[in-house]
């Protein structure tokens, strides 16, 4: 089973339509959007091909199974408009391993979850990390539209008890087993 992240579109029609050939390419089985999917914000300058609209139109024509994650930016019209719940978190059981998803503003390496996972993979901060809290392994994809600190725009994949997170081109920024 294999599963792909993104987070933090922030509503750019460029960055929708590089995760659709990014899906093809990765031949992933899920696609988990983990946040701030529309609307840019008043700390974002607007990202390239602001279109929420097309971005919405993308998300509804995906054909593939996916999960869609509530950022602190998505709002209820986002839901209706698109016909999806939008979940505050959720959990992926798979391989022996139980993965926490979250946007990430409330639960992140420096906020860590009281329970116990295998990982928690998250977006917000627009900066890809890897780090081990009390034996949890947080992984932040950062942004596939606008990465910040010299970030690359990146997505990551999980398989076979490993995560990655790679850059538009599938090159590979960090790796960690789970
Ligand atoms: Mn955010």
């Amino acid at each position: 089973m294999k599963y792909v992240f993104f987070t933090d579109i922030h509503g750019s029609y460029t960055a929708i339509k590089k995760a659709i050939e990014i899906i093809d390419r990765e031949h992933a089985d899920h696609v988990v959007f983990l946040g701030d999917l529309y609307y840019h914000g008043p700390r974002n300058p607007l990202p390239e091909e602001y279109d929420t609209m097309k971005v919405c139109e993308a998300v509804k024509a995906l054909n593939k199974p996916s999960t869609i994650i509530k950022g602190n930016c998505d709002a209820e019209i986002d839901e209706m408009i698109t016909g999806r719940e939008f979940l505050i978190s959720d959990v992926i059981e798979v391989d022996g391993k139980t993965i926490f998803l979250t946007h990430g503003h409330h639960v992140n390496a420096d906020n860590p979850s009281p329970c116990t996972f295998s990982a928690v993979i998250h977006g917000h901060t627009h900066v890809n990390s890897i780090r081990k809290v009390d034996g949890v392994v947080y992984i932040n994809v950062a942004s596939l539209s606008m990465p910040k600190m010299n970030a690359p725009k990146s997505y990551a994949v999980y398989e076979a008890s490993v995560v990655t997170v790679k850059d538009v081109e599938g090159n590979v920024v960090m790796s960690t087993q789970i």
